[in-house]
């Protein structure tokens, strides 16, 4: 029995796009982040991060969660490989060196781009695009980026895809935190196989579905 907690318009997206791809049913428990609400204590509030009830299936009050036949998974990345590797066919490892490989790129996803992914994000989300400051923050982060990416480029240049010729968790783990970095172009200019790859990822049929589910929840 799997239960995955969280809107599509949060990390829970890694997740949907997954279960999209494979196939996979789960049981979806809509939970919000508590600092889109008003007033997340209010009798009546939607199950949000800061509700009692939800930290007690993840006390770190963040989504996603996901449980598993009574094993309960609280970060997205690994609830991604996780998913592949027990319930994803031919999205999740055939073999120790897939999974090594994908374990390899899902740490990647974590540490070398999310971290930076996200501070362009939230120059986007704080409406300072267009500042002096926010400028010189994307375009030093654009600047930090170009390391991972070139990582990125090389491999793809003799590869279609991440792991074993095929999409897998791995592009799902690498594409959704690259996606933050889709706000400012400049940072993929010097990167045409990585930015074909991506368009590759983000035009498949489980991809749109995850998009149309977060782009008809409210912003
Ligand atoms: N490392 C965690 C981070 C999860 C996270 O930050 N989730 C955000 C939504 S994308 C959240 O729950 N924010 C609400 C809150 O912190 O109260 C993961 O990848 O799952």
């Amino acid at each position: 029995m799997l239960k995955l907690y969280g809107v599509a318009r949060s990390r829970t997206s890694r997740a949907i796009w997954l279960l999209e791809e494979a196939g996979i049913k789960a049981e979806r428990v809509p939970v919000q982040a508590a600092w889109r609400l008003k007033d997340p204590a209010a009798a009546g509030a939607p199950l949000n991060t800061a509700s009692p009830a939800y930290r007690a299936v993840n006390p770190m009050g963040q989504i996603p969660a996901l449980e598993d036949d009574g094993t309960v998974l609280t970060e997205s990345l690994a609830i991604v490989l996780h998913l592949a590797r027990r319930h994803g066919g031919a999205i999740g490892p055939r073999d120790w060196r897939e999974d090594a490989a994908m374990l390899n790129w899902v740490l990647f996803a974590a540490t070398a781009i999310e971290p930076l992914a996200t501070v362009i994000l939230y120059v986007g989300m704080e409406g300072r695009t267009d500042t002096p400051a926010g400028k010189a923050e994307l375009a030093a982060t654009a600047e930090k980026l170009a390391r991972p990416f070139a990582r990125l480029e090389a491999h793809l240049a003799g590869a279609e895809w991440l792991v074993g010729g095929r999409f897998t968790a791995a592009e799902v783990a690498v594409a959704e935190c690259l996606r933050y970095v889709q706000s400012y172009p400049p940072a993929f200019a010097a990167f045409p196989r990585l930015s074909a790859w991506l368009a590759r990822c983000q035009a498949r049929p489980g991809f749109q579905a995850m998009l149309a589910a977060r782009n008809a929840e409210p912003e």
